[in-house]
């Protein structure tokens, strides 16, 4: 793994979370984008190196829909940029991880993405994400 690519922050509102986070940060939200398949919609920041995903639902049945049901607002993922996806996922799964995939899934800002089980890593949702160029 390279680096934390971004922390994931379930929010309940985008729109006030966005200037929430626009006023702290002073920096503009640089991208909007709606994931269909994770029934989420996101907005990105960039503090230098780091990235904050805003994250909030836009269908019940999605993961952060139950999530902010269930534990509130909140820090949801830890994502870290790896080079491999496919060669990641399977040095963890040799390793005892539980993934929640067994192919990589196209997420939000480019990426192709996997997580991790909370319960596999001290109650943390891993996300692992290799650009797609
Ligand atoms: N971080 C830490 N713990 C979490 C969690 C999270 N984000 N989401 C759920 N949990 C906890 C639950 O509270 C539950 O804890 P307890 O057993 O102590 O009550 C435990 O994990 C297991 O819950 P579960 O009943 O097995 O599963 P859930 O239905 O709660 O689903 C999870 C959990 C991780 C499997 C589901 O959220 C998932 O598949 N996530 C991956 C997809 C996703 O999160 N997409 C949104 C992001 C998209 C994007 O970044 O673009």
């Amino acid at each position: 793994m390279n680096k934390i690519e971004h922390l994931g922050i379930a929010v309940q509102q985008l729109e006030t979370a966005i200037t929430t986070y626009e006023t702290m940060l002073q920096t503009n939200c640089y991208k909007r984008e709606l994931v269909d398949a994770e029934g989420v919609e996101t907005a990105f920041f960039k503090i230098g190196e780091s990235k904050i995903e805003l994250l909030a639902s836009v269908a019940e049945s999605s993961a952060v829909h139950a999530f902010l049901q269930k534990r509130g607002e909140g820090l949801h993922h830890v994502a870290f940029a790896v080079d491999d996806i496919c060669a990641e996922m399977r040095r963890l799964q040799d390793e005892g991880f539980v993934l929640l995939s067994n192919e990589p899934k196209r997420g939000a800002d480019n990426k192709l993405i996997c997580f991790v089980h909370p319960k596999s890593a001290n109650g943390v949702l891993i996300e692992l994400c290799q650009d797609i160029g």
